[in-house]
């Protein structure tokens, strides 16, 4: 007697791919290290989210951090930059087709230090892109200096102590003009989840600055971009919850107590003050906590603010929703009449 066996079912998302659709090479980064929690939590994300991969664009510079994008969705569009230089080749590309997801991977090297002025700038535009600096306070890559980002007075692995004073990127994100700003730990699972899909919901510029512990260079007694430095001072400033426009959750929010923010797609970010009063709408109370906690060697994590109002670069630039390289030469030259007009006006 002959039994016909079926197959288990294959567990999928709403686009009906499974998880490996998301995945990307096996890491060559070390054991431990903070960035390889980070690619696992965005493989999650997009997965969950159902976000289709041909259409994310991945971008990055130069750093263990960097090399990330290779480590997950594989089936996306990438682009690995020079040293500091991915917000210029980001901008570019997003401005050349609006309707792909962008997401860029840089370390805090790549982004506070040789890469401070290309940040700044993409800081000032709101483009609607991911910015996740993967933030130990070292270049991994390049054997353990100090950072932009090392606070004064870490101590490196030889004994050397850091005199200068930390750049914050929360607060430069603040100050500049990113719309959704959070800070995350790596071992933080289900809090940078909730904050990366909020992120891939949201039309504007996030930066989500990811404390993710350098286990070779920066995770010894003295650090302050450590595991155990962070398990102790890691300061949580609000509780998140995401509802995904897919899923229709109507709960009774109580009064006062949870801000419920509607994002680009119809999906919901849910944020729960812990303790203080905090309003995630003000940049003022913002930066105040990232000041008190920083006085107090506290690290604050959550999300810093969000603004779901201003309008995008491309708002801003009157942009065509249609890829530039589909537009016809009709609409992407200007005719013999407008040329002609040109010359005899600089006659
Ligand atoms: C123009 C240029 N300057 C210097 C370097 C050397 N370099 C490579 S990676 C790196 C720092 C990486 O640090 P970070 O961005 O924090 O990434 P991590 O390795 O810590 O993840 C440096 C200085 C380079 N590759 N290119
Ligand atoms: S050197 Fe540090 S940052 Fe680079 S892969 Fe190893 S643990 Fe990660
Ligand atoms: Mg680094």
């Amino acid at each position: 007697m002959s039994t016909t066996l079926t197959p288990p079912l294959k567990k999928v998302n709403r686009i009906a791919f499974e998880v490996l659709s998301y995945k990307g090479a096996k890491t060559t980064l070390c054991a431990g290290c903070g960035h390889n929690a980070i690619s696992e939590r965005v493989v999650e994300c997009f997965y969950e989210m159902g976000v289709e991969p041909w259409n994310v664009a991945k971008f990055s510079g130069i750093g263990c951090s960097s090399k990330s994008p290779a480590y997950f969705l594989g089936m996306s569009h990438g682009f690995n930059g020079v040293h500091g230089r991915m917000p210029s080749i980001a901008t570019g590309a997003m401005l050349a087709n609006r309707t792909v997801l962008g997401i860029g991977v840089t370390g805090d090297g790549d982004t506070a230090s040789i890469g401070l002025g290309q940040f700044m700038h993409l800081l000032r535009r709101n483009l609607p892109f991911i910015y996740i600096i993967e933030d130990n306070g070292v270049y991994g890559l390049t054997k353990g200096q100090f950072s932009a980002t090392a606070d004064l007075g870490s101590k490196l692995k030889t004994g050397v102590i850091n005199d200068l004073p930390p750049f914050d990127c929360c607060a430069l994100a603040l100050r500049c003009g990113a719309t959704l700003v959070a800070r995350s730990f790596s071992g933080d699972k289900k809090q940078l989840q909730t904050i990366l899909k909020a992120a891939i919901a949201h039309q504007g510029l996030s930066v989500i600055d990811v404390i993710s512990p350098c286990t070779t260079f920066n995770d010894h007694e003295g650090s302050t971009k450590s595991y155990s430095y962070m398990k102790e001072h890691d300061e949580i400033l609000n509780e998140l919850d995401f509802v995904p426009f897919y899923e229709d959750i109507s709960v009774e929010i109580p009064d006062g107590e949870v801000r419920e923010v509607e994002l680009h797609d119809g999906s919901k970010l849910r944020i729960r003050k812990i303790g203080r009063d905090y309003d995630p709408s003000s940049k003022f109370d913002a930066l105040k906590a990232l000041d008190e906690a920083q006085q107090k060697s506290e690290v604050l994590t959550g999300v810093f603010y969000i603004d779901t109002t201003k309008p995008t670069f491309m708002d801003m630039l009157n942009m065509e929703d249609a890829p530039l390289a589909t537009l016809p030469e009709s609409k992407v030259r200007p005719p013999k009449e407008a040329l002609d007009q040109a010359m005899e006006e600089l006659r």
